[in-house]
């Protein structure tokens, strides 16, 4: 191993605190400005949020790519199969941002049962001197249904009981370590809560796992939260489901085609929408860029990652 600055390469925003680290420490390119193509055939490491693109042709383009360090618990943007027939290792940044998705989905679960960010509109309309708000849907004690029971599903269920809800979940088999009622399906998951919840891992393995049957065994009275990927959740199904008032209403922090979101979403009264935001607080997101950074120089120095992905691990 070379003792130069190791270079590297970023490809998304990362938060000023972790571009100086990454300055002080490395030579860094941001990929969309690299003027000297040198540059490329020194880059040893890639940094990038959960939800860049670090695809087999970016790769390609790097002859001595040894790492990709992922700022974020979601990898599916990187093309993993390809990393791992070139041996190169993958890091992400688990645990970490577990308390603030749970948070957002509480937060998501209370502004679509309350209509909070309506009534907020309602306000500053004046509308309150026409007379009082329209009732709402009461949350506490209503039944939760969780498409996913990892790290954030088990933390979102743990708040969940504060508000003396029934917890069920789908995923791909049982979990023995949670008190919860499993469903085979996210169909008849959907079919037996008022709000569902989704926090599953993106990617190919569960793209459009709530599409329009899901949304159908919902119902009109049933609310979909999603705080996991847009790719999770059939986006056309929904709005359709949405404008038909198939189901009550939706809580999305997360899109098919980000930061675009469609007019037809952005146009529907019955949903609430916030911008990927997740882990957007600066506590956990520093404590993200410090787990991010703590597995570049693991790498560098020639020791195990932190936080290698599953598939990285021995
Ligand atoms: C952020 C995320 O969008 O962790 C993830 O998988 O989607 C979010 O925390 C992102 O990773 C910020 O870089």
């Amino acid at each position: 191993m070379s003792n130069e600055t190791p270079n590297v390469m970023l490809v998304s925003q990362v938060m000023p605190y972790m571009a100086q680290a990454l300055n002080e420490q490395y030579v860094v390119h941001e990929k969309d400005h690299i003027t000297d193509p040198g540059a490329l055939q020194r880059i040893r490491a890639i940094v990038g949020g959960g939800d860049s693109k670090v695809e087999a042709k970016l790769m390609a383009l790097l002859p001595h790519l040894e790492m990709i360090s992922v700022v974020g618990v979601g990898y599916d943007g990187v093309d993993v199969k390809a990393a791992l027939e070139r041996g190169i290792r993958i890091s992400h940044t688990p645990n970490v941002l577990n308390d603030d998705v749970a948070d957002l989905a509480l937060a998501h679960l209370l502004n679509v049962a309350r209509r909070l960010p309506q009534a907020d509109r309602f306000v500053r309309n004046s509308d309150w001197v026409d007379g009082p708000y329209p009732l709402s849907r009461k949350l506490s004690g209503s039944r939760l249904g969780l498409v996913g029971m990892g790290r954030i599903g088990q933390a979102i269920a743990k708040r969940a009981l504060a508000f003396d809800m029934s917890i069920s979940y789908t995923a791909r088999s049982p979990r023995a370590e949670v008190p919860y009622t499993f469903h085979a399906t996210p169909e008849a998951l959907a079919a037996n809560v008022d709000f569902l919840v989704v926090i599953t891992p993106g990617g190919p393995g569960t793209r459009h796992l709530i599409n329009a049957a899901v949304l159908k065994a919902l119902g009109p009275k049933g609310y979909l939260v999603n705080v996991a990927r847009g790719s999770v959740v059939d986006e056309a199904a929904l709005v359709e489901a949405l404008q038909k008032k198939q189901i009550a209403g939706a809580g999305l922090d997360v899109f098919a085609d980000e930061p675009r979101v469609s007019a037809e979403l952005r146009n529907l009264q019955n949903v609430v929408l916030t911008p990927h935001v997740g882990s957007a607080t600066f506590e956990t997101r520093k404590a993200m860029s410090d787990l991010a950074l703590a597995n570049l120089r693991a790498h560098f120095q020639g020791e195990p990652l932190v936080s290698p992905i599953p598939e990285c691990q021995a």
